[in-house]
């Protein structure tokens, strides 16, 4: 995978070397897939290079851990989550460097802030749950589109509290997160209904709250989540519907404060048609996998730190990314600038 020869062969003398490609490898192919748990496989992966990493001073520590951060940031390219997770560590590595701690002790610190950061992130989810739980009642219809481990952990803190919830869980082509999803409510007793995509307006006048997770949110109150997300939003807006979203701080973009626009990721042609089934030469396929929503058609985005209104996403982006300086984010972004894709 794409570092350069001379960053491959030096993180090649860490032992770990193997799995963490195999994990960059993971995330690519979607055998690792969703926000947070690509934010932390790719912290993982950081972990497994600091503990096994044999160097013997601390620069050389350091670039073991940002080499295998850039073979991460290339996996894919819309989950924020990522970069933000990466990040957090380096920022602690550098800081680390910089106070001239020994390689023995910089290790300490890449390690503590790997754990901090997976640690933090499940925290936030339970959060989430327990703070969204509040805005679901007995009796309501749900409706939710793809696999969301913070859309889930709702859903779920909401039942244990013993309200009796219905969903409609859409299919989510092309890769069909949303049989996760239906199979991960039927394991819990919710009952769930697997719709179409194409269904979802059919259904819409039925559902009381829509509930989404995110890639990205952007300063504006954006969200990118997965492919079809914003029609949903467009047609419980149009049946007066609530639209949820649900998203930890750290898929928040610090990017887009500064004006730059999420990458959108644009996968294989043949998750759609394989090529031997396309009989013509000249039928081109799309497949862009993720989508924008706009801040006007989302009522609220549940984090672990509270309930905001999508115009709130600047305040929370300063709170929690206020430091960071635009040099310092485009280091490890995954972020281009498009036009035809405003966020
Ligand atoms: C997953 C997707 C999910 C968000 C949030 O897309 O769009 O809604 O990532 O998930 P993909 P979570 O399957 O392409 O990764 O709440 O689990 O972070």
């Amino acid at each position: 995978m794409s570092l350069d020869r001379g960053q491959r062969m030096s993180n090649m003398k860490n032992p770990a070397y193997n799995r963490v490609v195999a994990i960059a490898e993971d995330i690519k192919a979607m055998r690792i897939r969703g926000a947070g748990e690509i934010a932390r496989s790719a912290v993982e992966a950081l972990l497994l290079t600091a503990q096994n990493s044999t160097a013997s001073n601390p620069r050389e520590l350091v670039e073991e851990i940002e080499n295998t951060a850039r073979l991460m940031v290339r996996t894919r390219p819309t989950a924020v989550s990522l970069p933000n997770g990466i990040r957090y560590v380096i920022h602690r590595v550098r800081e680390g460097e910089r106070s001239r701690a020994d390689v023995k002790s910089l290790k300490e610190v890449a390690i503590k802030a790997c754990r901090e950061f997976i640690e933090n992130s499940r925290t936030a989810i339970e959060r989430i749950g327990e703070i969204g739980a509040k805005r679901i009642r007995d009796g309501d219809i749900l409706m939710t589109h793809c696999h969301s481990l913070a859309v889930l952990k709702v859903i779920e803190t909401a039942w244990r509290q013993g309200k009796r919830v219905k969903v409609y869980a859409t299919e989510t082509r092309p890769r069909f997160q949303g049989r996760i999803t239906a199979e991960k409510l039927a394991q819990m007793g919710i009952p769930v209904t697997l719709i179409a995509d194409a269904a979802v307006r059919y259904f819409m006048n039925e559902v009381d709250r829509v509930i989404v997770g995110a890639d990205a949110v952007s300063a504006n109150g954006a969200v990118v989540n997965k492919i079809g997300t914003s029609l949903i939003a467009l047609a419980a807006r149009e049946s007066r519907t609530l639209f949820f979203v649900a998203a930890e701080s750290y898929k928040f973009s610090p990017e887009t404060m500064f004006g730059e626009l999420v990458k959108i990721e644009e996968r294989d042609a043949s998750e759609l048609i394989s090529p031997s089934e396309l009989k013509y030469q000249n039928i081109s396929v799309a497949n862009p996998s993720f989508d924008v929503t706009p801040p006007e058609y989302i009522d609220l985005i549940i984090t672990e730190r509270g309930i905001i209104p999508p115009q709130g996403a600047i305040f929370l982006l300063q709170e929690v990314f206020g430091v960071t300086t635009p040099e310092e984010l485009e280091e490890f972004q995954t972020y281009e600038l498009r036009e035809e894709e405003p966020v």
